[in-house]
């Protein structure tokens, strides 16, 4: 019976481990990218639709940066992020979504913002 049970499990589950979720396809700024002028958005494009549903952004000098929420829980398969005016500076962004299909998918991206 338990074997029947895992049998059927494994039926069901491995067709979807397949077809996967919606990860992140690309971003801008992308993971590592240096830009000259600070970005007003951050755009994430992702390979379904999925809804964020938690966004931080901090700089390595400046800390945690505070956001708004309008990007949060829109199911979209691209996101833009409304950007605050920010320095000059290393930051690190973390993020959380749903995926379409219910699943938690999550990542993180870094991004350099030179000095004028
Ligand atoms: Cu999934």
């Amino acid at each position: 019976m338990t074997r029947l049970i895992l049998a059927m499990f494994l039926s069901l589950s491995l067709p979807h481990l397949a077809a996967a979720h919606s990860p992140l396809l690309s971003s801008s700024p992308a993971d590592g990218e240096a830009v000259a002028a600070a970005p007003d958005a951050l755009k994430m494009r992702f390979k379904g639709r999925a809804r964020l549903v938690r966004f931080t952004l901090s700089g390595e000098a400046a800390g945690d940066i505070a956001l708004g929420r309008d990007h949060l829980v829109i199911e979209s398969q691209t996101h833009s992020i409304t950007l605050p005016d920010l320095a000059a500076d290393d930051y690190q962004v973390r993020w959380r979504a749903m995926s379409a299909d219910g699943h938690v998918i999550k990542g993180g991206l870094s991004f350099t913002i030179h000095a004028k």
